[in-house]
């Protein structure tokens, strides 16, 4: 299949409530949209980068640049056999995981609907519907948090996560466990600890915590080892793992017992399903995470959500949980059993609004062969 056309276009959505991390407060995001065109379909692809490298090194801007001055010219008028061919030509370009991502989706979704199979199929996917968790960001007050915990559960979803970072850790953990003792709770402190903390974490260890996500530095898998050694918590590494090498590095070394996997961080969908498989082969249950995507990033999260060894709740949620508008049609929906159905149709199995992204374009760029 030769790529014919390629088109960026960085899109802006304003979220419905501010979204708070230890890293960032974020009340707006941007992401970079890819359609590409190939033998009369088109596929679609998106770099959920956040606006500061406060998350990992990437931004939307730097990943403008590396699609526009490196990648787009790497596939542009090549021939592509099968989408995992992107990984090994974009191999000279170090890093930039979330900027290969938008370009390598857009490819699945061609080869997807050339074949005329549902992404998910197409991946080797299982699941007909993927479980949803909720992910709550740090609110103003505990009170805040525990209403927002119970509209959550009411809506269906299937696990809770909490973000903590310094001063919004123990307390907070300790009252959502008096007022919710069977709750199935994580927490997700985005790197905000070290291991001078111990003494922390082995007070959380008590709580009864189904994981506890990346505590220690962003780029560490030792210091998790020593953690994890000392906890019965399973740690479960997001940010860390970047490349399925990392994945066998942390299980070899002991760092995690459960592993996110976002498919942008990890440099697109060919390397997200060799984390998975690394990961079944080790008996390491593993979750989809977010990255704030729209409907479009959601749509590839879905498909690889529907591997079998997406044994957790993942971080997707209906597209009204962050966006008033999304940028598929229909918006995706969560059912009353927090799961969210897996397309049927070919490729991603969602229609995009192209008349919503003309509305939400902050810039676009094309580029033909
Ligand atoms: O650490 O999982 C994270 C969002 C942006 C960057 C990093 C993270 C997140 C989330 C999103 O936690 C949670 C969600 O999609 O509901
Ligand atoms: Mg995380």
């Amino acid at each position: 299949m030769r790529i014919e056309q390629i088109q960026l276009r960085q899109i802006r959505m304003p979220l419905i409530e501010p979204f708070e991390t230890s890293f960032a407060r974020i009340t707006v995001k941007h992401q970079i949209v890819v359609k590409a065109w190939a033998e009369g379909l088109v596929g679609w692809g998106e770099s959920p980068a956040l606006d500061a490298p406060l998350y990992c090194y990437e931004t939307t801007e730097t990943c403008w640049h590396v699609q526009r001055d490196f990648l787009v010219p790497l596939v542009l008028g090549r021939d592509i056999d099968h989408p995992g061919e992107l990984v090994r030509l974009f191999t000279p370009v170090r890093g930039h995981n979330i900027a290969k991502t938008g370009l390598e989706q857009a490819c699945w979704d061609l080869f997807a609907k050339a074949a005329g199979q549902p992404l998910s199929r197409f991946l080797g996917g299982t699941k007909d519907r993927i479980q949803s968790g909720g992910s709550i960001g740090i609110l103003d007050s505990v009170e805040d948090l525990l209403t927002e915990i119970a509209s959550f559960l009411d809506q269906g979803y299937r696990r809770i996560k909490i973000k903590v970072k310094p001063g919004w850790d123990l307390d907070v953990v300790h009252k959502v466990r008096e007022q919710f003792p069977e709750l199935p709770l994580m927490l997700d402190a985005n790197s905000a600890y070290t291991l001078a903390d111990i003494d922390l974490f082995k007070a959380l260890d008590t709580y009864d915590l189904m994981m506890i996500e990346q505590p220690l530095g962003y780029d560490d898998i030792i210091d998790h080892a020593k953690l994890q050694s000392q906890i019965s918590t399973p740690i479960c590494l997001d940010e860390s793992i970047t490349t399925p090498e990392h994945a066998r590095w942390a299980i070899e070394l002991g760092s995690c017992r459960v592993i996110n996997i976002k498919p942008p961080r990890v440099g697109g969908l060919y390397q997200a399903r060799r984390v998975h498989d690394i990961c079944q082969e080790h008996d390491v249950p593993v979750w989809c995470g977010g990255m704030i995507e729209s409907g479009i990033g959601m749509a590839h999260n879905v498909a690889i959500g529907s591997l079998p060894n997406f044994r957790l709740p993942d971080d997707t949620c209906p597209s009204k949980r962050l966006f008033a508008v999304d940028t598929v049609l229909p918006p995706w929906e969560m059912d009353s059993d927090g799961t969210i159905g897996v397309p049927t149709k070919p490729g991603i199995g969602v229609e995009v609004d192209e008349d919503l992204l003309e509305q939400i374009t902050v810039s676009e760029h094309s580029f033909s062969a």
